[in-house]
């Protein structure tokens, strides 16, 4: 039998990566994680990285996107698996809303990003079910999408 070697390539603060680990570690997905330098990209990673950006699943010879991995949490039924996407796409605006507020340089910036944050927060919770978890009772991608801004917003109350 074949066996199956997988890498997260990975950076310590991307919240996208930990989107990946979170799917694999829910799925039992046995890989390991290797580390890269953003600011200064291995020869081997820009040959294998159609972006050039992490999180990259290198499986073997072969390299996935985010995509790729990401289907392995979507319900199956058509509906469901719709409204998960929306919400996946609302967990990246956010998440954007997050890094803006944290890094804004300025009071106005700063408020706003904060603001619109907040807000979002408060459209996911009236959106949220009876749980445990966004689509009941299995986890999914929104859930998955969820940990990098629940990140952001513990780093803001540390
Ligand atoms: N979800 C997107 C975005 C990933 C992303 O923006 N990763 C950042 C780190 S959090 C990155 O690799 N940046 C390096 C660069 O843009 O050169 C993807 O997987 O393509």
């Amino acid at each position: 039998m074949s066996e199956t070697h997988i890498t997260l390539v990975s950076h310590p603060l991307c919240p996208f990566v930990q989107r990946a680990e979170i799917v694999l570690l829910e799925k039992g997905v046995p890989f390991d994680r290797l580390n890269i330098h953003l600011a200064a990209k291995p020869a081997w990673f820009l040959d294998i990285s159609p972006n050039g950006k992490v999180p990259l699943l290198r499986v073997r010879q072969q390299d996935g996107t985010e995509a790729v991995i990401f289907e392995m949490m979507y319900p199956r039924d058509a509906l469901a698996r719709a409204r998960q996407r929306g919400w996946v796409e609302f967990g990246t605006a956010t998440l954007a809303d997050a890094w803006q507020f944290l890094n804004a340089t300025d009071r106005p910036t700063a408020d706003a990003k904060q603001a619109a944050f907040r807000h979002r927060l408060q459209q996911l919770e009236v959106a949220l079910g009876s749980g445990p978890y966004f689509n009941g009772a299995a986890f999914g991608m929104v859930d998955a999408v969820g940990g990098g801004d629940y990140r952001c917003r513990t780093i803001h109350r540390a």
